[in-house]
């Protein structure tokens, strides 16, 4: 049940994240808004954020339809997008979409492309108009291990970020866009460990150490949801 008191203020935020594709045989993007909390209140201030997740088929023409499918249900303020970067070590907040399908791999549904543009005559690439090195000092600020990206890929998250600030260009509806890639548990986790992060100190197994790190990923992606709900 979600409440609200008559003074607060309420922002809704969309966040998606992916089904397992290729050679994984799961996608930490998908467990994290499997986590994530209905709703929260931002402490010392008077405003409540409604979180709405999808779980989004690795399909280039069902994932973007289900987002726009969503869009169009309620007045969402923000919409955040994650999916997995195997190679990663940390959590990237990406910049740029390039008007670009090349994948190396066929998409869940056997879809495959070779350097063809998503939508013709358009621009090349897309910017999310965040802040993104403000975003970037906050989270650092609270300890998570983030750094700015200026290439989300060429693979089906690449154009569900160009779909989606396209989407923001043309409509004006939504407030903030951004996707953010996550790495595997174990990588960050290591890169927690080589830290010596806090909440490392009691994980003794490596399994022990996943479960933190995905834990980590998904309190960081609520404070992303923070950061976009309080921008005005
Ligand atoms: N990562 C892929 C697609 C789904 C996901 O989680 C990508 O980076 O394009």
């Amino acid at each position: 049940m979600r409440l609200k008191t008559s003074s607060s203020r309420t922002e809704r935020c969309l966040i998606t994240g992916f089904d397992s594709f290729g050679k994984f045989t799961s996608n930490p993007s998908q467990r994290i808004v499997e986590s994530l909390p209905e709703e929260f209140k931002i402490p010392r201030t008077n405003l409540l954020v409604e979180v709405d997740t999808l779980v989004l088929p690795t399909c280039c023409k069902q994932s973007w339809r289900a987002i726009r499918n969503q869009l169009s249900k309620n007045r969402y303020k923000s919409l955040i997008m994650l999916g997995l970067s195997g190679g990663r070590s940390k959590i990237s907040l990406e910049r740029y979409a390039l008007n670009i399908r090349d994948y190396g791999i066929p998409d869940n549904n056997g879809h495959r492309y070779d350097g063809t543009p998503i939508y013709k005559g358009e621009s090349e690439a897309l910017k999310t108009d965040l802040p993104l090195t403000d975003l970037r000092r906050v989270l650092r600020g609270k300890n998570f291990p983030t750094e700015v990206s200026n290439f989300a890929g060429s693979f089906i998250c690449n154009e569900v970020y160009y779909h989606a600030l396209r989407y923001k260009e043309e409509t004006g509806a939504l407030n903030s866009v951004l996707f953010v890639h996550v790495p595997q548990p174990k990588e960050l986790a290591r890169t927690l460990v080589e830290a010596q992060h806090i909440n490392m100190e009691s994980a003794k197994s490596a399994a022990a150490r996943s479960t933190k790190a995905l834990q980590l990923m998904t309190e960081c992606v609520q404070e992303i949801a923070t950061y976009c709900s309080k921008l005005s």
